[in-house]
């Protein structure tokens, strides 16, 4: 039986996030956040503690530090597998020590310069997403010739690039980074075309939730389009990348992605079972 995609739960320790409270209540609301997700059936927690939502500004090391560690050590000892979406070393540095074991960098290490010795050194799983530039000049960035190629061929060389520096191969997941210098026809593409990245041989990580391009597509529909009305979507992605065979999806709301998951992995079943009269199934 082939392997199910995981679903990533998203835990946010960004205080645009949550109401007005103190770092506590910040870091409480987040861990309460995070072990609801878990109870919902999310096999791994993704957190995070900076936005990179487009036209963000960056927070400082010891302000993203002091957000996410703590978050960390407490979902850890909860017994789940934890994921940090950092750029930086020093934050996945701390973040190994309390208990994580996958490093999201949406910046595929290339806004660190310390970020690749430390997947050298570390025997920990790595992201390598697609990426062009920080939040704050990504937009202009979204220039392709073609897409699917393009971004496959700068993955590409990341990949070997990382691996030239003396990572193991199957350490690395590849996620195409949607809605990093991409306009909504870009993110469609991508999709459309995950095979192209699924042949690069490695992992395949899929963050589509809640992103603009399903917003706009709510929109141009004439349904609600603001983000917490983009879950439903979201699901629809998880349930078609999943058929696809993904490693994984990165969404905030998990229970949807974990019923299009099971949907998604009993069609996968069907397609594989000889036929009730012996004949093989569709080929
Ligand atoms: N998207 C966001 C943040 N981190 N990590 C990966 N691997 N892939 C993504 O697509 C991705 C990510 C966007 O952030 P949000 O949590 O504000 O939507």
């Amino acid at each position: 039986m082939t392997p199910r995609t995981l679903v990533m739960g998203v835990v946010n320790v960004t205080p645009d996030s949550f109401s007005d409270g103190g770092q506590w209540f910040e870091q409480d609301v987040a861990i309460a956040h995070g072990r609801h997700l878990l109870a919902q059936g999310a096999d791994i927690l993704d957190i995070g503690g900076e936005s990179t939502r487009p036209g963000a500004e960056r927070v400082s090391l010891a302000e993203e530090l002091q957000r996410v560690v703590p978050v960390v050590e407490a979902l850890a000892a909860a017994g789940a597998v934890i994921s940090v979406d950092t750029m930086r070393a020093a934050v996945a540095t701390a973040a190994l020590d309390a208990g994580a074991s996958i490093i999201n960098d949406v910046s595929g290490g290339l806004a660190d310069p310390e970020m690749v010795a430390l997947v050298v050194d570390g025997d920990f799983e790595y992201v390598v997403s697609h990426w062009r530039g920080h939040s704050d000049v990504m937009a202009g960035r979204a220039t392709y010739v073609d897409v699917v190629g393009d971004v496959v061929g700068e993955l590409r060389g990341r990949l070997a690039a990382i691996i030239a520096a003396g990572v193991a191969p199957e350490r690395l997941i590849v996620d195409p980074g949607l809605g990093f210098a991409k306009e909504g026809a870009d993110n469609w593409r991508l999709l459309a075309h995950l095979d192209a990245l699924t042949a690069l041989g490695h992992r395949v990580l899929v963050g589509a939730s809640r992103k603009r391009f399903l917003g706009q597509l709510l929109a141009d529909a004439g349904a609600e389009s603001l983000p917490v009305f983009r879950d439903r979507a979201t699901a629809a992605v998880t349930a078609l990348v999943a058929a696809h065979g993904v490693w994984g999806v990165r969404v905030h709301e998990v229970a949807g992605s974990v019923d299009a998951v099971r949907v998604a992995q009993a069609l996968r079943s069907a397609e594989n079972e000889p036929s009730s009269d012996g004949r093989e199934g569709t080929p």
